[in-house]
């Protein structure tokens, strides 16, 4: 009985270990088809598995995808600007610009023509023609003026400088009649020796060329006499320069 029992097992247990592997291969396979359709299907048989193949090349890059669907907000208003900021340092000084253009003309000039001014001139000599018809007389492009008035010798020059003028000096005859016409009475001349006595000259020290002394003059009487006024019949006299004579100055045209 023993013997064959022991057959028995003998051809048993490698049925046994048959089936359990078919059962393990069909167990295996099915799982495969569930897992990865691609996998082709494995037969049920009763051969081995064979080793897993190596794995595939990557695959070629997709595009990019669509922006996704949800709704992007609306911007928000600006913020409040921020404190100033510290003041910088000071920048380095430029570079010295061109020399500018000519400025425009004078006030005047931009008002006044040349036949404007030409107008202004001729009424302006018409003027001093009657001023001088009037009150005084001319003589080439000498005017003799009198203010009327009596004073020492000294006011006459300061007088006439005042109008940028000369105390009356004739140069001519022509000149001395003109003058005697102006005053109509004594008058001081524009005449000196105050410098060196005897030797006469006019306000800037120049020798005299026209002389009209009346008879016995200039004869520097009493305590001297330094200055010279004209007669009322237009000849000369030497007299003291503190005495008091009618003004008469002469102007340059
Ligand atoms: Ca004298
Ligand atoms: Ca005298």
């Amino acid at each position: 009985m023993k013997s064959d029992k022991k057959v028995r097992t003998m051809f048993l247990v490698p049925s046994l270990l048959l089936l359990l592997n078919a059962v393990k291969i069909y167990s295996e396979t099915i799982i495969n088809e569930n897992v990865q359709k691609t996998c082709p299907v494995i037969a049920c048989s009763p051969g081995l598995n064979g080793f897993p193949g190596k794995d595939g090349h990557d695959g070629v890059k997709g595009e990019k995808g669509e922006p996704g669907q949800g709704l992007r907000g609306l911007q928000g208003p600006p913020g409040k600007v921020g404190p100033p900021g510290p003041p910088g340092t000071p920048g380095l000084p430029g570079a010295v610009g061109l020399k500018g253009d000519s400025g425009q003309k004078g006030e005047c000039d931009t008002y006044l023509d040349n036949s404007e001014i030409q107008a202004l001139r001729s009424e302006l000599d018409h003027i001093k023609n009657w001023l001088f018809f009037s009150l005084g007389r001319k003589v080439g492009k000498k005017f003799f003026l009198s203010s009327g008035e009596r004073m020492r010798f000294h006011r006459v020059k300061a007088l006439c400088a005042q109008f940028q003028a000369n105390v009356a000096t004739p140069r001519t005859a022509e000149e001395n009649k003109a003058i005697k016409h102006v005053a109509k009475e004594a008058a001081f001349l524009g005449i000196t020796d105050e410098e060196n006595e005897g030797q006469f000259v006019d306000m800037v020290g120049a020798r005299l060329t026209y002389e009209n002394w009346n008879q016995g003059e200039p004869n520097n009487s009493g305590s001297g006499e330094n200055c010279v006024m004209l007669l009322a019949d237009g000849k000369w006299n030497d007299i003291p320069c503190s005495d008091s004579h009618l003004a008469v100055c002469e102007f340059s045209d």
